[in-house]
């Protein structure tokens, strides 16, 4: 991005995708209607007129039901090269500036280069908004015209054995949203590069980057279709809230790090798990476990009446807990416990995501 006193923003993407697709994608109804306004809103109506002289308006719907329009005339249309339209916000509580959108598009090996220039903001705050909004709306214009989907945008780092990993792949599967995976160990360069505490996963929407698992599924949840992965109500949505909380903070430690990995990279003398580490760890699990039990009830969920974040952190460490001989003699004494493993464990992203 390029920032200048004039209050213009400049965006440069290469996207895998001919010159010719990009085009259309701006002008054309029924592909501009599916990626021109940020992930996590969409565009019920628009009209294009892609004549110079013509018109277009597009409406978007945020998911709270807000609605903003906008609409421009064109003023340049040299396809599949160049591109210049006006636009405006429109309705009451919206900035009235008449801005302009210069789109030029170079042939590049394997795709396009996309030059956007939207110039004439009144101020910083109103172009800084804009660079947020486009940022989002060209993720989607990319998953729209490469052939990958939302695959070439939508990157997911780690290691598949990691539960924090297959938490966040859960989330994607149930979420409906293709990604890639891409493999890497904690503390590598390429994690530490997005991550600043080298933990895994991490994760890239364009230029979007996070880390932390549970910031990483708010972001699909809210950015993406598909079903909610938290809770309808006020009150079950904190239950939610707690309980990816408490598995972070009680029972990944305790069940994971001062078990599981004993086992899987045993540290004791003479290489083999170390005795004392595991007893010590296994004591304290029963009331762990009753806990849990305790929570599920009735229930299939831990939280609300549908599948949710919480369930996404918890089966991942049960999964690995119930492959250790203490773990496995521990669990079916927790039959609520069993019977929500039973349900999440015949879940398509649970199955598609196991380790190797
Ligand atoms: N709070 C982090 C925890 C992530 C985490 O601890 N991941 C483990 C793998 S399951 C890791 O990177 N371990 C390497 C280390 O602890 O240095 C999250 O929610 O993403």
């Amino acid at each position: 991005m390029n920032r200048n006193a004039t209050f213009d923003l400049t965006l440069i993407r290469f996207i895998r995708a001919p010159r010719a697709a990009v085009f259309d994608a701006f002008v054309q109804a029924k592909h501009a209607q599916r990626w021109m306004c940020p992930r996590g809103m969409t565009i019920p109506q628009s009209v294009f007129n892609p004549r110079v002289g013509g018109r277009f308006r597009i409406e978007m719907l945020a998911r709270d039901g807000s609605k903003f329009a906008a609409a421009g005339v064109y003023r340049e249309i040299v396809r599949p090269e160049r591109l210049a339209y006006t636009w405006q916000w429109l309705g009451k509580n919206m900035p009235n500036a008449e801005t302009l959108i210069t789109v030029a598009l170079s042939e590049r090996a394997a795709g396009t280069e996309l030059r956007m220039t939207h110039a004439g903001f009144p101020d910083a705050p109103m172009r800084d908004s804009h660079e947020e909004g486009w940022t989002s709306s060209l993720n989607k214009l990319t998953d729209l015209v490469d052939a990958r989907g939302q695959a070439a945008t939508v990157l997911l780092l780690g290691d598949p054995r990691s539960t924090y990993v297959r938490t966040a792949r859960m989330g994607l599967a149930e979420k409906g949203v293709k990604y890639t995976l891409e493999p890497a160990a904690p503390h590598t360069p390429e994690i530490l590069a997005l991550h600043p505490f080298g933990r895994i996963p991490a994760f890239r929407d364009g230029r979007v980057a996070l880390f932390e698992t549970s910031a990483i599924l708010r972001y699909v949840d809210e950015a993406f279709p598909g079903p909610s992965l938290v809770p309808g109500t006020v009150r079950d949505r904190a239950r939610c809230e707690q309980w990816v909380s408490a598995i972070n903070a009680y029972y990944y430690d305790l069940m994971i790090r001062r078990y599981v990995l004993q086992y899987a990279f045993p540290k004791g003398a003479d290489g083999k798990p170390d005795r004392v580490a595991i007893e010590a760890a296994v004591k304290e699990m029963p009331a762990r476990l009753a806990i849990l039990d305790a929570a599920y009830g009735e229930r299939d969920v831990l939280a609300g009446k549908s599948l949710s974040m919480a369930d996404l952190f918890l089966a991942p460490i049960l999964f690995y807990l119930e492959q250790f001989p203490e773990g496995k003699e521990l669990l079916p004494q927790y039959p609520n416990l069993m019977r929500g493993q039973a349900a999440i464990r015949s879940r398509a992203s649970f199955r598609e995501t196991a380790p190797g």
